[in-house]
């Protein structure tokens, strides 16, 4: 295959002097204190680090703009509620070079495109819009009053609204998200798909049926109060350090931490609180009291094995399940059972590569404790049965009663800051009737009952020409998504695409006919309205909802914020026609949220109860044993094993995230905590399965994936020996998303299954 320059800067060769060390068990510690402060001294000024520092994560401050993990409800702590990957967040957005008409006026679109996703991401925030047009080789600069009207323009001339596509990434504020959806439904169509499609989808699916409710139960008072924690596929250290903090707090209470994963993750295994002086000097805690080197995907068939013996231990002396709770609160418990009896616990304990010492560890915590949190991320939704992996962790909390009481439930940990705030306000491509009504009540016109794209079939309607306009809300879709070529394509196929972005992404270089490049606001930047200076909020993973205020000067005065593009979009495209009146909204952000108020449930005195510094809880049926569901009770499940049958020298192969990325960020080319060094193009293998192969450390391979006929191949990747389960290998998310096949993903929710694909290593 002959690749063009466009695709081949999709798929760089680049070679790096990769340097690998044993992996550190320990995370965080001084450490990782030095490798934050590192990194923000490179690019931001001292004070503004020092400002931001202190103001991160507190009451009345700004939300970090990394992950979504909630900050503590009374106490925060005096030296900063902050993470090393929060610094790197921060460092990233609140950059002080910026980059405007003379940059790109000097490096075309093809030129940028050979630039890695690293080099990308460190040329400097965005500090005016820009316009590429029909033909032309570089963005030059436009006003935002011609930039708006280009979009409407786009818009409008479509056959059908449906042939638009609007994508949000999980850090646009609950106001920004909110008149977003209602644009897009006032303008017709339901097409919004958004990064939880890729992330938690399969989460929401499952919970939904099961507990009738998308997010999880409990609070960050229910894990201090846990007796047992099983962390089931996520990498806290690095993507929810601070959680970290949350399970000490738990084993300081005497609970007890499982944690399943085919790596044994650093911080997973040890960790030292930077905030605990003393902690730092003694080395820290352990947190895992059993780790479980989990085959990849082999989770349903590991809770299988669990669920067998603890119904032979509940048959033979009882006192197992919650009897009480099983049989006033839950619907399809004789079925489940019924399903369950049919498999063997030796084959389901083979399928999971888990040893049967390992296994009765597990067993012995999971029998004896009632009060039980599992919590997981990617490591479960990103397969083919993604929706299974949840409902099964949601039949063994359901046979421990270990649901909606202290210290018991499901924790499903977000991604992105407010990718739980942004569905819930109507970022939902298949929203519920109800809601659709509450807006059709509201403002008068009728959304859309039809359900739009997805990601994954945005992309296909994109590539089909079925869908003519890209306009994205934040995120870096091109390298988000799967299939990279494919994908690339379909964005290509469109006639505009647009951009609302704080830095230079990949996106903004695989581009429709025409582009425009939105510079806007980040979350550390004060945002000042007609009305003044304005507040935004979020929500967390645990469901509350808090303030969040910017506190350095915007880095150019060319900035808008999110909620004044949608704004100024939704008034350029909808004109006259609209029921709305659109620009008020940007000039007074209370207004939004006053509306918020009355369409969505749960954000009663919205206005006056964001005053509250620690915020408030949204309501969750779950967590008060209400469940909303289909059969009014909790829903038992009947999930299939998967069939793995490999080929011949195939490998499943999960695509993470290194220490020093946030998602399509790319903050350095080191993954400290896996003891990898200057290279980001590297295979992570089994050591046997080097041997097998006559593989030796460092060398240079190809990745070849093969779905429905299809063969998907990657250049240049260096193998490198790691503890990971046998027939299993890692690369890292987003360099190998070009072997992601688009049509392999989970059933229901639609996630890509980017942690089971099946590869192939081609030796030159
Ligand atoms: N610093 C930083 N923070 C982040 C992000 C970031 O990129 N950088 N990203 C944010 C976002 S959007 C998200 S969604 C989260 C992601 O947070 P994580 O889900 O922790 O991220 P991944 O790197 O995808 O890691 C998945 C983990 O699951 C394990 N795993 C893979 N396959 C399986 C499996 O089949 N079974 C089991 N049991 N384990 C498996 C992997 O070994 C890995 O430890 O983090 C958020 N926070
Ligand atoms: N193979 C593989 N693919 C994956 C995953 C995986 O594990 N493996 N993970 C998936 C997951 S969990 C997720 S969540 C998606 C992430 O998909 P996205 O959310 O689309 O990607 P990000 O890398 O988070 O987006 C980064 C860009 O957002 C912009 N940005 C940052 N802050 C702001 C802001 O405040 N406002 C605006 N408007 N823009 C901002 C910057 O321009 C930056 O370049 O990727 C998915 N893709
Ligand atoms: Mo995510």
């Amino acid at each position: 295959m002959s690749l063009s320059a466009k695709e081949k800067a999709l798929t760089p060769e680049e070679s790096k002097n990769l340097k690998t060390t044993k992996p550190p068990v320990n995370s965080v510690g001084f450490g990782g204190i030095v490798a934050a402060f590192k990194q923000t001294s490179k690019y931001m000024n001292l004070k503004d680090t020092f400002v931001l520092a202190r103001k991160m994560n507190q009451k009345g401050g700004f939300d970090c703009p990394g992950c979504a993990w909630p900050d503590p409800d009374d106490d925060r702590s005096s030296l900063g509620e902050f993470c090393e990957n929060g610094l790197k967040a921060i460092a990233e957005e609140a950059q002080n070079k910026t980059i405007g008409a003379d940059f790109f006026k000097k490096h075309s679109v093809d030129a940028l495109a050979t630039w890695s996703d690293f080099e990308i991401g460190k040329s400097g925030r965005l500090a005016e819009p820009m316009f590429l047009a029909e033909g032309a080789t570089h963005y030059q600069p436009i006003s935002w009053e011609d930039a708006f009207n280009k979009v409407g323009a786009h818009l409008n001339a479509l056959d059908s609204p449906d042939e638009a596509v609007f994508y949000t990434s999980g850090r646009t504020t609950n106001e920004a998200a909110f008149l977003y959806q209602l644009f897009v439904r006032e303008f017709g169509t339901s097409n919004l798909p958004d990064c939880s499609n890729m992330c938690h989808e399969a989460s929401g699916s499952a919970l939904s049926e099961t507990l009738g409710i998308g997010k999880g139960s409990v609070t960050l008072d229910d894990l201090y109060k846990a007796e047992l924690v099983l962390v089931v596929g996520q990498n806290p250290g690095t993507n929810h350090p601070r959680m970290l903090t949350a399970l000490e707090k738990c084993k300081n209470n005497d609970g007890k931490v499982v944690a399943i994963n085919p790596l044994p993750e650093a911080g997973l295994v040890r960790f030292t609180n930077p905030q605990n002086p003393i902690k730092l000097l003694t080395g820290g805690t352990q947190i895992a009291d059993v780790f479980v080197p989990i085959t990849i995907n082999g989770d349903v068939a590991f809770f299988k094995a669990l669920l067998l013996k603890l119904l032979e231990a509940e048959e033979e002396k009882g006192g197992v399940f919650d009897r009480e709770f099983i049989n006033t609160l839950t619907s399809g418990y004789a079925d489940f059972i019924a399903d369950l009896k049919t498999y063997n616990f030796e084959a389901c304990l083979a399928a999971s590569g888990v040893s049967l010492d390992i296994f009765n560890q597990v067993f012995d915590l999971v029998l004896n404790k009632k009060k039980i949190i599992i919590c997981w991320a990617m490591g479960l939704t990103q397969h083919e049965n993604a929706v299974d992996n949840i409902r099964e962790v949601v039949n063994l909390l359901l046979l421990k009663g270990s649901i909606g009481k202290e210290g018991a439930g499901t924790c499903p940990v977000r991604g992105h800051s407010n990718v739980q705030g942004d569905r819930t306000v109507g970022i939902w491509e298949s929203a519920p009737q109800a809601f659709l009504d509450k807006i059709e009540n509201k403002y008068g016109f009728k959304p859309s009952a039809k359900h739009g794209y997805s990601v994954i079939e945005a992309i296909k309607a994109m590539y089909e020409k079925k869908a003519k306009v890209f306009f994205g809300l934040g995120g870096n879709f091109i390298s988000a998504v799967p299939d990279t070529l494919y994908s690339a394509k379909a964005l290509e196929n469109c006639n505009l695409t647009v951009h609302v972005s704080t830095k230079l992404n990949r996106s903004h270089l695989v581009t429709g006919k025409e582009a425009l490049i939105f510079p806007c606001l980040g979350r550390t930047e004060k945002d000042y309205q007609k009305s003044g200076l304005q507040i935004q909020s979020v929500e967390n993973s645990m469901g509350v909802v808090s303030s969040t205020k910017g506190v350095l000067e915007p880095c150019s005065k060319d900035l808008l914020s999110e909620v004044a593009v949608v704004c100024g979009i939704a008034n350029a495209t909808l004109k006259e026609r609209s029921k709305i009146n659109w620009l008020a909204y940007k000039d007074d952000y209370t207004l939004v949220r006053n509306d918020i108020e009355e369409v969505v449930a749960g954000f009663d005195s919205y206005n006056k109860r964001l005053n509250n510094p620690s915020g408030f809880y949204l309501p969750n049926g779950a967590r008060v044993r209400k469940f909303n569901t289909s059969t009014g009770k909790a829903n038992f499940s009947i999930n299939k094993m998967p069939d793995w049958k490999l080929k011949d020298g195939e490998l499943v192969m999960m695509t993470i995230r290194s220490h020093d990325q946030f998602n399509t960020t790319i903050y350095g080319l080191d993954d400290r905590y896996r003891g990898v060094f200057n290279d980001r193009r590297v295979v992570f293998m089994n050591r046997e399965d080097m041997q097998e192969r006559g593989l030796t450390e460092h060398q240079v391979v190809n990745l070849k994936s093969e779905f429905n006929g299809i063969t998907r191949k990657v250049r240049s990747f260096k193998v490198v020996g790691y503890d990971i389960p046998k027939n299993c290998c890692a690369t890292y998310f987003p360099e190998t998303n070009v072997l992601v096949p688009l049509d392999s993903f989970a059933h229901t929710a639609k996630t890509p299954a980017s942690k089971s694909i099946r590869v192939t290593i081609e030796i030159l």
